[in-house]
């Protein structure tokens, strides 16, 4: 009885435990803290959220580095609770997606351990070994994500390992077989706990080069999307990811979700240049992934031409693709402040962005905060706890801007988070922003995220409907139809800083980030 197809234009709303709610007063937010504060991702009107990881973990990328596949980490409670999370989830009528990072574990995963005790253990070939060359240096030039070499010196063994990200999340090698059995057991015990989807981490980066080839120089003319201070932009990974092998690894995958009714998979392509044709072939048919999700409109650029050459190039690489769009999340700054322009209105830009999103075509995400028009804080260097951000400061500050604390009721202490000092600080232009005083302001931009989800949610040209781009308008305008079950509408969107009117008979004027969807 339930729809396989939920996720096709479904929207989700990201939740990052660590900032949401905290119930043991620990300034971090914890697994209850989701339980008690459910009914607000529900009263949004998505359908489903995303949870951040939780699980067992040092935290040195914020849970991203997971040392138990299968456990709660007790910084945010313990299996019961998740039990819980799902049964409110899904007696709110909530879908519960998970994020699962399999490219790479923590260094204090058992496996690991393991791994890099001999050359000879049984899990010696679980992650990426590699003699150094003969003058002693990393076997090729592959470049970590967070800074340095994605290779780092193992004394006991005497050989490199890889790491896409920090020295402390060494990369599982999905050569071997045995891994991949064992990542898809851990994906089997949520299965069993009932949640509904996963949100696969990193996708693009799980196979790397067997041959360990160097990566070539980026192609002349193209810029780096990461700090200048970190080289990583400036070399084009074509060898340490986008194998061909990953395909066998995700067909396994959704052949394993295929065995459990109505689950889903997104899986997250941060490749750059190279993500619609990544997320083409991972998208392709019902063997693979149900949906990918891309960094294109997590950018700083913000122009008509911007999107409208994305939603083309994915038009025309994977017409029967899905994508899962997101304008913010807990990895890049929120983009009202990204995107905002001199003198213009946070409020404004945060009901433009959601109206936006709300008409694309595929799926879309929502990360908390957003819907109140969180800024991105301004933080010292004292308060960052992202070691991406510690280490490229000041050039690069890091994902801490984005990740401070939800803030839920504006006369208490912290918004509401915490009553203990939060792992972040809750900057005072946040607590204006509470949700509590959201709710009951007409107009508000919480109360329009709500309008704009139910305005998605009921019309199915915008859920599931084809997209044609619209020529003709002014270049700030963006203007595309959407249309299913025949019912048509036109979309048009006004980046421009300047007033513009429609071309057409009616002419309709859209002031400055102004929109306008309607039947056609
Ligand atoms: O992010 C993957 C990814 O593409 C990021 O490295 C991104 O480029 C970076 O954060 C700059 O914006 C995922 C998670 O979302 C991130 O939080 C983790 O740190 C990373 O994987 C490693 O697990």
């Amino acid at each position: 009885e339930t729809d396989r197809d939920w996720w096709r234009g479904c929207s989700i709303y990201q939740i990052y435990p660590r900032s949401f709610q905290d119930t043991t007063g620990d300034g971090v937010g914890d697994l209850k803290g989701v339980v008690r504060r459910l009914h607000h991702a529900a009263s949004l009107g998505v359908d489903a959220v995303w949870l951040s990881p939780f699980f067992k973990s040092p935290m040195a990328d914020m849970g991203y580095d997971v040392s138990d596949y299968c456990d709660v980490d007790p910084l945010f409670g313990t299996l019961a609770d998740f039990d819980a999370v799902v049964e409110e989830a899904h007696r709110l009528g909530l879908k519960v997606i998970i994020d699962q990072v399999l490219s790479h574990s923590s260094d204090q995963h058992t496996w690991f351990v393991e791994s890099r005790a001999s050359r000879t253990n049984p899990k010696s070939d679980w992650y990426v070994w590699a003699d150094a060359k003969p003058d002693g240096t990393a076997p090729n030039n592959w470049l970590s994500v967070f800074g340095g070499p994605a290779w780092e010196w193992d004394a006991v063994r005497r050989q490199y390992y890889m790491h896409n990200f920090l020295a402390s999340q060494p990369d599982l090698n999905f050569h071997n077989p045995d891994v991949q059995d064992a990542l898809l057991d851990s994906v089997r015990f949520w299965l069993d706990r009932g949640v509904d989807g996963f949100r696969l981490d990193t996708v693009n980066h799980y196979v790397h080069d067997a041959l360990l080839r160097d990566n070539p120089p980026l192609p002349k003319g193209r810029g780096s999307d990461v700090p200048e201070a970190n080289p990583y932009g400036f070399q084009d990974h074509v060898y340490d990811k986008t194998q061909p092998e990953n395909l066998v690894f995700l067909t396994r995958l959704r052949a394993l979700l295929e065995t459990y009714d109505a689950r889903a998979s997104v899986g997250e392509v941060g490749d750059g240049h190279r993500s619609l044709q990544t997320v083409a072939s991972y998208t392709s048919g019902p063997e693979r992934l149900h949906m990918c999700y891309t960094f294109d409109l997590l950018s700083p650029e913000f122009s008509a031409a911007y999107v409208r050459g994305h939603i083309e190039a994915f038009e025309e690489a994977a017409p029967e693709g899905w994508v899962c769009w997101a304008f913010s999340n807990h990895d890049v700054p929120r983009h009202v402040s990204r995107w905002l322009r001199p003198d213009e209105d946070v409020d404004a830009m945060a009901r433009f962005s959601i109206a936006l999103l709300c008409c694309l075509r595929g799926s879309i995400c929502i990360y908390q905060g957003e819907e109140l028009g969180l800024t991105e804080a301004d933080l010292a260097f004292e308060d960052l706890r992202d070691p991406y951000g510690i280490r490229f400061w000041p050039g690069y500050k890091g994902r801490d801007g984005c990740r401070t604390p939800m803030v839920w009721d504006e006369g208490e202490a912290n918004g509401g988070f915490s009553t203990a000092k939060p792992w972040l600080p809750v900057p005072a232009e946040h607590i204006a922003r509470a949700v509590d005083v959201q709710d009951k302001t007409a107009g508000s931009v919480l109360n329009h995220y709500r309008a704009m989800l139910k305005m998605r949610r009921e019309r199915p040209a915008l859920m599931r409907g084809t997209i044609r781009l619209v020529d003709g308008h002014d270049k700030d305008v963006l203007a595309f139809e959407r249309e299913a079950e025949g019912e048509r509408l036109l979309c048009a969107f006004n980046f421009g800083t300047e007033t513009v009117r429609l071309a057409g008979p009616e002419g309709t004027e859209l002031p400055p980030l102004g929109w306008q969807v309607k039947p056609s």
